[in-house]
């Protein structure tokens, strides 16, 4: 376990919520933020603010080294070859849709097809359904089992030669379960097609190695990892950015503009038209420093620990159920409380002071599968302790008496 003085560097957490100290149980939606990220934007906009690749004024060239160096920070981050294959974007979401708007459009012709699995979040299905939908290809899905889980097998299966794009997220943000996606990297790479790997719930709580893992893009959200919202990171290996256009158009991005046709920066900044999220990068870069000195090996071994210590816990009561496979948690378990609604489990957790989710969390395909039409949440980051998961628990009793079930 992590030691306990680790919640002192959240200020938020020191809170009370009506009228009970602040479990929060909600990281997976966004997780809070140290001092260390909060001073590191705080210094940007003190000190250093100014727009980055414009100005040949002292600011401007600070803003840029600072922009650059949370670059630099991200693709040591990944593991990635170099900071040329790190793309600031908004998220997760709109990574995974410069990926689909750009090179999926480019490299899919009619009858060729994208993979991806009914376990996705919505932004890692939508902007395929959009992507086969203006290609005229074929979106194939990964068949599921009754956990919700698929097999490396049946991705296998599911891939053929006129597979483009193979798209799967590293950790699923209802089952909490990681997929296999170095083999699926490999079997996607046998049959010509790219693997993307949506990691929204990876980065948070493992040690990620891009080249390792052999995939062709990764996208990550900024705010799911103790950044700011508004900054996430695409990573694609180098000789496939340098094949995409850009689907944003405007400043910054350019070479040289005609009155009929221009030209684009190379990667990564033609990817980035606009002024972009410059503090937000900046304090990325500081949820990346303070992740490594918290070490992501412990955050790891942390937050499985404490998922198991609630699943055991929860496993133990009366019509409870848990969804998803049995083992390897890494940090969230989904679950449902008889017959009551997930909503009104969240509500009145909520007047103890315990904060989770509840609802389809962006995944409806994969929640009609399981045959629920919503259910709830409790997810656990470096700052949670036991004591947390034991007034979650209790409140939890609480709501069962009240309801009745
Ligand atoms: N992919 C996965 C696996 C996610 O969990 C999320 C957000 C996203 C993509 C989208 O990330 P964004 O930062 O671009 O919004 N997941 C959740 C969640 O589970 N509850 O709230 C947001």
């Amino acid at each position: 376990m992590l030691p306990y003085d680790i919640r002192e560097f959240f200020p938020i957490l020191g809170q009370y919520m009506n009228g009970h100290p602040l479990v929060y149980l909600d990281s997976a939606a966004s997780a809070q933020k140290p001092i260390q990220v909060i001073e590191a934007v705080r210094r940007f906009y003190e000190r250093d603010n100014a727009n980055v690749h414009r100005g040949v004024h002292t600011l401007g060239s600070r803003a840029t080294d600072a922009y650059e160096t949370a670059r630099v920070k991200a693709a040591r981050f990944l593991h990635a070859k170099s900071e040329r294959e790190i793309v600031f974007t908004r998220g997760t979401t709109s990574a995974i849709n410069l990926v689909a708007g750009s090179y999926a459009r480019a490299v899919c012709g009619s009858g060729d097809e994208i993979v991806v699995s009914a376990m996705e979040h919505h932004s890692n299905l939508l902007p395929w359904q959009q992507a086969a939908k203006t290609a005229g290809a074929v979106l194939k899905y990964i068949p599921l089992q009754s956990d919700g889980t698929f097999s490396i097998e049946d991705a296998e299966k599911t891939m053929t030669n006129r597979t483009k794009v193979v798209a799967v997220s590293h950790v699923s943000n209802v089952l909490g379960v990681a997929n296999p996606v170095k083999q699926m990297a490999a079997i996607a790479h046998r049959h010509g097609a790219v693997l993307v790997v949506d990691g929204a719930q990876s980065v948070p709580h493992m040690r990620v190695n891009v080249q390792e893992l052999d995939c062709d893009f990764y996208a990550f959200s900024g705010h799911k990892m103790c950044g700011p919202t508004g900054i996430g990171v695409l990573y694609g290996k180098k000789p496939l950015l340098e094949q995409m256009e850009p689907i944003e158009f405007g400043g910054e991005m350019i070479e040289r503009v005609g009155l009929h046709d221009s030209s684009w920066k190379e990667t990564p900044w033609r990817f980035e038209g606009g002024t972009p999220p410059i503090a937000g990068a900046i304090g990325l870069g500081a949820a990346i420093d303070f992740l490594g000195q918290i070490g992501l090996d412990s955050i790891a071994e942390h937050d499985k620990q404490l998922t198991r210590y609630a699943v055991e816990r929860l496993k133990r009561m009366e019509h409870l159920s848990i969804y998803g496979p049995e083992d390897g948690r890494l940090g969230l378990v989904t679950f449902n409380l008889g017959a009551i609604h997930p909503h009104d489990v969240a509500t009145v957790l909520d007047t103890y002071g315990v904060a989770i989710r509840a609802g389809h969390h962006c995944c409806e395909p994969l929640m009609h599968h399981l045959g629920a039409g919503a259910t709830a949440r409790a997810s656990f980051y470096m700052y949670n302790t036991e004591e947390d998961v034991d007034r979650f628990l209790s409140a939890l009793y609480q709501t069962k008496q009240f309801f009745k079930e």
